[in-house]
């Protein structure tokens, strides 16, 4: 982040926003490589294009773009993300068992990027893609998880995490539950009201928790 000025990231914002809302991908396309001359791909993932698409989703909650619009950003997004972040580290450690899921809702983006810095990060985890209560409890089991990571986007989704707790205390299930998305940067008690050991806002607060929870099982 040093050698660029706030002003000139915050116009880069601006401008990658309006080319993702006008689906010019070309453009979407130059202004990302342009943030990356000066930025790391996770510097840039975090403060470039979760930014803007939280300002397109404000533009579409107050009418003023239409869903399809949000959904061509947040795929090319997806694409532009994979480009840059490693899906794997040569060097590998050995931790306790964990996943990553969405739980009920579609919203992706999030996820991948969490799955994508963990690994990056040298953590090895299963990727469970998108999942129920039901399902995801048996997966919890046979699996064998000590530390699951839920991503939800949607107020609904993130009170699945409740149910999934009670579900999992009655089976007597021992795992530690790390929350983030929307819902619970809206609400900073949320986490704590559906049963989660803790919550992150960001790719790093996942990799630093979940060391420091590895850390606490050895
Ligand atoms: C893109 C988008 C979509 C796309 C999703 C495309 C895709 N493939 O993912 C589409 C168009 C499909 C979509 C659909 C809908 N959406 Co939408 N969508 C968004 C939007 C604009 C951006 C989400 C996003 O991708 N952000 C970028 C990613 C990278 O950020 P992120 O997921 O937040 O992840 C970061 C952090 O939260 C954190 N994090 C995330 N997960 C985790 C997990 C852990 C463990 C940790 C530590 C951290 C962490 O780290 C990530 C990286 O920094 C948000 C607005 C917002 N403020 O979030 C609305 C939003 C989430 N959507 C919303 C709604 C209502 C919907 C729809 C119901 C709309 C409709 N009427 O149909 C549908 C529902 C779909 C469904 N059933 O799930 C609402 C939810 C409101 C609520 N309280 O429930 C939001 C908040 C918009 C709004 N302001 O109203 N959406």
């Amino acid at each position: 982040m040093a050698n660029v000025k706030p002003l000139f990231m915050g116009e880069l914002i601006q401008d990658f926003q309006k080319a993702l809302v006008s689906l010019d991908k070309i453009k979407a396309d130059a202004l990302f490589q342009q943030a990356l001359l000066s930025h790391s791909p996770i510097e840039v993932v975090e403060q470039f294009v979760v930014p803007a698409l939280e300002q397109i989703g404000r533009q579409w909650s107050e009418g003023s773009i239409a869903l399809s619009q949000i959904y061509m950003s947040g795929r090319f997004c997806e694409k532009l993300v994979e480009q840059v972040l490693p899906s794997c580290d040569p060097d590998r450690k050995h931790q306790p068992r964990q996943a990553i899921v969405v739980l009920n809702d579609y919203h992706m983006l999030g996820m991948r990027i969490i799955f994508s810095v963990m690994r990056a990060s040298g953590f090895e985890l299963f990727n469970y893609g998108r999942m129920d209560v039901v399902e995801l409890v048996e997966r919890v089991i046979a699996d064998k998880l000590k530390i699951l990571l839920i991503s939800v986007l949607m107020l609904p989704s993130a009170l699945k995490v409740r149910e999934l707790r009670t579900v999992l205390d009655t089976r007597g299930i021992n795992v530690k539950i790390l929350v983030g998305g929307a819902p619970f940067q809206f609400d900073p008690n949320l986490w704590q009201e559906i049963g989660a050991d803790a919550m992150g806002r960001s790719a790093a607060d996942a990799v630093t928790i979940v060391q420091r929870w590895a850390g606490e099982m050895e």
